[in-house]
């Protein structure tokens, strides 16, 4: 019996001294977070809005924005247009860019009456449009004679004009609606 407890012992003692066995993969190392896939319409819209479009964690939209695509739209009320771009900002987003005639209908669709800046500006130069977002100004609808650059001073763009809902040109200080855009769940 001795010699047992003994060789017990001297077992136990050996495999302290060999060291713990190897720890399991700790409880970061495996997302078990739930990935919900992103189906509804989020292929409706071109290539163009590729960049972070990969994270797909959830599919709504904060409170208040309405969800097309992958973006998420909200209007809010009159600002200069400078205000309006740092005000979708403050809440997540830039003013909203318009890449092709769907995302223009989609705009107008949220908008009644109410002239409504967009990320477009030509401050720079005159005639370069550049969006404030950083994607490529790459679509337009502007109304006929537009953009004229009204008393050389109008370097931001404004969806909803006129009874033909098209774009104009506009002096960045007036005090329009504005339309912000932000990614879903970002
Ligand atoms: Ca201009
Ligand atoms: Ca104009």
């Amino acid at each position: 019996m001795k010699l047992l407890v003994v060789f017990l012992l001297v077992g136990s003692m050996m495999v302290l001294s060999e060291g713990f066995p190897e720890p399991e993969p700790g409880p970061e190392a495996e997302p078990t977070e739930e990935r919900e896939a992103d189906t509804e319409s989020a292929n409706e819209e071109s290539g163009d809005e590729d960049e972070h479009s990969v994270v797909k964690r959830a599919t709504r939209c904060p409170c208040g924005w309405r969800r097309f695509g992958t973006r998420c739209l909200i209007v809010k009320g009159p600002l200069k247009w400078i205000d309006a771009q740092r005000r979708c900002q403050s809440i997540g987003g830039n003013l909203l860019s318009v890449h092709n005639a769907q995302q223009n209908n989609q705009a107008l669709s949220l908008l009644g009456n109410k002239r409504t800046w967009i990320a477009a500006s030509d401050a720079q130069e005159d005639g370069q449009w550049l969006n404030v977002d950083g994607t490529p100004f790459n679509y337009a609808n502007w109304c006929s004679g537009e953009p004229n650059n009204h008393g050389g001073r109008e370097s931001c763009a404004e969806v909803n004009f006129s009874g033909r809902r098209c774009w104009n040109d506009e002096s960045c200080s007036s005090r329009l609606y504005s339309i912000c855009a932000r990614r879903v769940n970002s």
